[in-house]
């Protein structure tokens, strides 16, 4: 999904990792290649200026030789201030909902909206229900300007298990008025609207969703927009924002080749939170913006936190306490071997290696043979893990020549494969080391 920026940005550091002393002329070099990378992401120029003279002052004004592992340091720096780049905690903000609401959603044709509009009311009952409460929702449509848009949310619904009602008013705004009446006397606790979208912004369009706006006043108005049309489509949420407004924004069809660039942006541009992320045509293929682990996949350091949580899904209730520990442990730092092939096992289950492998650190974009490669990794990385014992699993502090010399006997690898394996396990501790101060930090980006 952010592989475009993530195989850039991991190669830079990779290089200042490499460096046991950082110079002022080091970072400028790789601040300069960040800026290439994020331009050809699709990120405005002024936009990537900005970010990065606001990373690079603060990294001027430390000394970053004080740190032990320099390399460490700039992209934990990088890592913050994207975060707080991306929104910070602002994207948490859709879930405060006040019952009974009223949601409704704005886009041009073909973003997404009806999809994801069935995709929001979805994800909140399925959150209700995990917490063991339930929430009465109801998806509606005033679309009247392509003939076949009500009939794709009602069967969208339905498949779905969410309520739908069908205005019989033959026009936009009776049909609002008539939809508002409905939910209420039937004690819908959240209604959602489907409004219709125009191939370009327009006058028109925007006149009528203004007027449904006034009937309707929604708690949220979500604006939808298509990720693939790049910087355009920041243009577009401009023109939403300044006629008619809106409280955040789901960004659709990450799982296409886009390049970021409108995720990079939009909260820096607009001032507001990406609720969302599309990431496939399936009611579930949606994801909260998460800007601290959307910032770790940027960097390159992947996305375990949000991968563990999606095999938790798939898991019964006694194999979910395993992983709630592990997954603990992990944010912690003090994740072991133990913890690691659990994980692989679980991970197994969650699909190909190619959709893991997106959340995996410096294994963003793969071909068909880095796949293969990569489950043939994935084995040998459980197979040496099993031919340890338990206490080296918690400590590898232990695992000296000899025993390594056994293991990779015991594995069918090598010795040097044994030591790879172990300092990416390293890296990847590091890394959630890292991850656990970053809530300490404040946006340094003045709204
Ligand atoms: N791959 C992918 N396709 C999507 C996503 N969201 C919507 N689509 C597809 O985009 C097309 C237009 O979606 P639709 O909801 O009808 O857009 P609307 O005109 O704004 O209501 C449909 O074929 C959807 O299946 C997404 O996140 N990923
Ligand atoms: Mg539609």
């Amino acid at each position: 999904m952010f592989n475009f920026l993530s195989d850039r940005f991991s190669g830079i550091f990779d290089w200042l990792n490499g460096k046991s002393r950082i110079t002022e002329s080091d970072i400028d070099q790789a601040f300069e290649q960040l800026f290439d990378a994020l331009i050809d992401a699709d990120v405005p120029q002024d936009l990537a200026k900005t970010f990065l003279t606001s990373v690079t002052k603060s990294l001027k004004g430390h000394d970053v030789q004080k740190n032990i592992k320099p390399g460490h340091y700039v992209i934990k720096v990088v890592q913050e201030k994207l975060t707080a780049f991306l929104g910070a905690k602002d994207t948490e903000s859709f879930w405060r909902i006040q019952y009974p609401s009223t949601m409704m959603v704005l886009g041009l044709q073909g973003s997404g909206k009806t999809t994801t509009t069935v995709k929001i009311a979805y994800a909140i009952k399925e959150r209700k229900s995990e917490k063991g409460k339930s929430k009465r929702i109801m998806v509606a449509s005033v679309d009247y300007y392509r003939p076949a848009a009500i009939d794709q949310l009602e069967i969208l619904a339905q498949e779905n298990g969410i309520g739908f009602y069908r205005a019989e008013a033959g026009n936009p705004l009776d049909a609002a008025t008539e939809i508002m009446e409905h939910a209420r006397k039937q004690g819908y606790d959240l209604l959602i609207i489907d409004t219709a979208g125009r191939l370009h912004v327009d006058e028109t369009m925007m006149q009528e969703l203004k007027d449904i706006d006034k009937i309707v006043r929604p708690e949220k108005k979500i604006l939808i927009l298509d990720a693939m049309t790049g910087q355009e489509s920041l243009s577009v949420a401009q023109s939403f924002s300044t006629s008619i407004g809106f409280e955040g924004a789901v960004l659709t069809k990450m799982d296409s080749q886009t390049r970021a660039g409108a995720a990079f942006s939009f909260y820096y541009a607009l001032k507001k939170p990406v609720f969302f992320l599309g990431v496939g045509e399936k009611v579930d293929d949606i994801e909260p913006f998460l800007p601290e682990r959307i910032a770790s996949r940027i960097i390159g350091m992947g996305d375990f936190a949000t991968l563990i949580e999606k095999a938790e899904k798939q898991f019964d209730s006694q194999t979910k306490v395993k992983q709630e520990d592990s997954s603990r442990r992990f944010m912690s730092g003090s994740f072991t071997l133990d913890d690691f092939l659990q994980q692989l096992g679980y991970l197994q289950k969650l699909g190909s290696l190619q959709k893991i492998a997106s959340y995996l650190p410096g294994m963003g974009s793969m071909t068909p043979e880095m796949v293969e490669k990569g489950e043939r990794e994935l084995k040998k990385t459980r197979a040496i893990i099993s031919s340890m014992t338990a206490v080296e699993r918690v400590n590898v502090g232990l695992l000296n020549g000899e025993r390594k010399r056994r293991i990779a006997k015991g594995s069918g690898t090598t010795a040097t494969e044994i030591n790879q394996m172990l300092q990416k396990f390293e890296q990847i501790k590091q890394y959630a080391k890292l991850m656990k101060n970053n809530s300490q930090f404040k946006s340094f980006f003045k709204r």
